[in-house]
Parts: structure tokens; C-alpha cells; sequence
């Protein structure tokens, strides 16, 4: 028996050695300690010993099992440290490989030009109103003077939701809600996307944006209105950018107009881009007119006041030089990168 223990420790050294993963160590420990192991056989052999016999032999298997036992251990930690090592191997970075392109993002040409106007406004004072995108029809056309059967309520033109709620075709109810609400020194822009049932070409969008200008106080008169455009004229276009005003018509203004400034291409004598003209209509104004004023919870005898709108598409494609709207919106990176 002690031959045979000498034997198994020779072996099981040898074996132990030449394991080359964990998993063969595993399988080693079951085949000598293991409940059918060979030690366990060895060990069944002890009922045939002495008396004398039997605790040496004993002892002797107790050393060869914690040998067996510790050749295990050690070896299992030399293979988990070579798996380590192997695995950091395969997966060292190298830090000296050209990195992934971060794309950075930038604004729309819209919100450029949005940014801009915004900047040129809060510089005069003013301050940002917003509303809703769907309106009640009474902000959207009562309270600024076009009743029922009037031409611009037209289903043509407008989007409804039902008769009496509607997709806003102006920033105008902004104003007016804000004018419920506060009192008088009022300067305000309402920037904000309007609705028109149109169909899409060059120049029009059944969504478009708008800016609308409010200002109300004693004493404003088209003089104040008149500086107020120039300045935007100027800071949008250029210093030597002039204004005109020419005679129009709206229900909610009295008296109103039309605002071109002087072609930012031939400085006003005419070329392709004014159509010969000289001017490009941008905007449309007025004095508000006394009703609307009234209807804002304002006392037209005591206060008056002028207001503007702007189609913020227009403004961009003079701006960029571009002579097609549709291109705001089909979001095709060739377009939208050149900003
Ligand atoms: C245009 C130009 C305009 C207004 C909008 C306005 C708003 C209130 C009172 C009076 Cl609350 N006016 N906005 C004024 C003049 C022109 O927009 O071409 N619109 C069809």
C-alpha cells in the first residue's frame, strides 16, 4: 500500500504539472480524490492492514491527499494567472489608433436667422411672447377684425379642427392674449409656426414661421414704427440697407403698409434678385388699429401703438441666398451642412 501511495503521488505530480487548464485540473482532482477516486480505492484496501499498520498507512494517505491537494492549488493559481494575463493581451487598446469623428451639430439656417432677429429685438427692448399652435377662432380672427364670411377664413386657407378651433395662420392671437394680460408699456415679438392650407411649391408651406412685433404705450406713432423696421432692416441686411413704406390694407392695422428694403444685391438699381425693382417687399405693418386695441382690454383713447409681421422663410432665403422654401424642411444633410 505504501508502494501504491508512492506511486499515486508520482503520478498525480506528473499529471498535475502537465495540466494546461483549469478544467483538466478539475478533472484531475476528481480522478484521484473524487468519491470514486483512486485514493478512495487505495483507502478501501486499509480494512485488510494490522492494527499496527493501519494509523501509519493512515497518516500516509492523510500526507498524499494534502500533497495531491496543494500541487492542485498551486498550479490552479499559476493557470488563473496566465489566463489573466493572456486575456489583458487580447484586449489591449491601442491608444495610438485615429479616434471616431464626433460629428458636432449646428442650428438650422431658420433658427440662425431666428437667433438674429430675436438678438436685434431684445436689443430694442423687447421681450418673447409665445402661444398656442392651435387657436380658438376668436384670437385667430374675431379679435382682430375679420368676422365671419370674411375672405381670409376661408376653408381654402385655413386649417379646422372644428368651426370654432383652428391651426393659427399668425402669430396675431399671441399678441392679443398678451395684451388681456398686461398692461400697457407693451414691446413684444411673437416668433412661432403658423398653418396656411397650401400647397407646397418654391415659395409656399402649409407650415410656415412668423414673426409678429407688438408695441403699445402713449404716444407711439408710424414715426416709432418706421426707426424700429429700419433698425431691423439694417442689422439683418447691412448698414446702407434703406426702408420704404408703401400704402396697404389689413383688417387689424389703421393705417397700414408694406415695407421693402433696398436690394442687399445691387444696393437699388435693379438686378435679377429685385426683379429689376430695386426693393423686395419683407415685411407687413401698422398702427394697430383702435378695435383690436380695444378687444386686447387697451384704451385706444388713452394709448396707441404699431405691430408688424414677418414671414421668418422669406427673411432666410434673402438671407442665404436661396430660392426655394422646401429646402428648410426635407432636413438633406448636402443643404443643411453648407450652414
Ligand atoms: C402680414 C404682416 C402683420 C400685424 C401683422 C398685428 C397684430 C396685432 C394687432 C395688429 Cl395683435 N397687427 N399684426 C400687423 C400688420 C401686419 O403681418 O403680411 N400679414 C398678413
Amino acid at each position: 500500500m505504501k508502494v501504491q501511495l508512492e506511486a499515486l503521488r508520482k503520478s498525480a505530480a506528473e499529471k498535475i504539472a502537465a495540466a494546461k487548464s483549469r478544467a483538466d485540473l478539475e478533472a484531475l482532482r476528481i480522478a484521484y480524490l473524487g468519491k470514486k477516486g483512486e485514493l478512495t480505492a487505495i483507502l478501501k484496501q486499509m480494512g485488510k492492514l494490522s492494527a499496527e499498520e493501519r494509523p501509519v498507512m493512515g497518516q500516509l494517505a492523510n500526507e498524499a491527499r494534502a500533497f495531491i491537494e496543494e500541487a492542485i492549488t498551486a498550479s490552479d493559481n499559476e493557470l488563473k494567472e496566465k489566463e489573466k494575463a493572456a486575456r489583458l493581451k487580447a484586449e489591449t487598446l491601442d491608444v495610438t489608433m485615429p479616434g471616431k469623428q464626433i460629428e458636432l451639430g449646428h442650428k438650422h439656417p431658420l433658427s440662425i436667422v431666428l437667433d438674429e432677429v430675436k438678438d436685434i429685438f431684445i436689443g430694442m427692448g423687447f421681450s418673447i411672447a409665445s402661444g398656442p399652435e392651435i387657436e380658438l377662432d376668436y384670437y385667430n380672427f374675431e379679435a382682430l377684425n375679420i368676422p365671419e364670411g370674411h375672405p381670409a377664413r376661408d376653408t381654402q386657407d385655413t386649417f379646422y379642427i372644428t368651426d370654432k378651433v383652428l391651426l393659427r395662420t399668425q402669430t396675431s392671437p399671441v399678441q392679443i392674449r398678451y395684451m388681456e394680460h398686461n398692461k400697457p408699456p407693451i414691446r413684444i415679438i411673437s416668433p412661432g409656426r403658423v398653418y396656411r392650407s397650401d400647397a407646397a411649391d418654391a415659395t409656399h408651406s402649409p407650415l410656415f414661421h412668423q414673426i409678429e412685433g407688438l408695441v403699445v404705450d402713449k404716444g407711439v406713432t408710424m414715426g416709432d414704427l418706421k426707426a424700429c423696421l429700419e433698425t431691423l432692416a439694417k442689422a439683418l441686411f447691412g448698414e446702407s440697407t434703406k426702408i420704404r413704406l408703401r400704402p396697404h390694407h389689413f383688417p387689424f392695422t389703421e393705417p397700414s403698409c408694406e415695407v421693402d428694403v433696398s436690394c442687399f444685391r445691387c444696393g437699388g438699381k435693379g438686378c435679377p434678385m429685385c426683379k429689376g425693382e430695386g426693393w423686395i417687399e419683407i415685411l407687413g405693418a401698422g398702427m394697430v388699429h383702435p378695435q383690436v386695441l380695444r378687444n386686447g382690454g387697451i384704451d385706444p383713447e388713452e394709448y396707441s401703438g404699431f405691430a408688424f409681421g414677418v414671414g421668418l422663410e422669406r427673411i432666410a432665403l434673402f438671407r442665404f441666398h436661396i430660392d426655394d422654401i422646401r429646402l428648410f424642411y426635407e432636413n438633406d444633410m448636402r443643404f443643411l451642412s453648407q450652414f
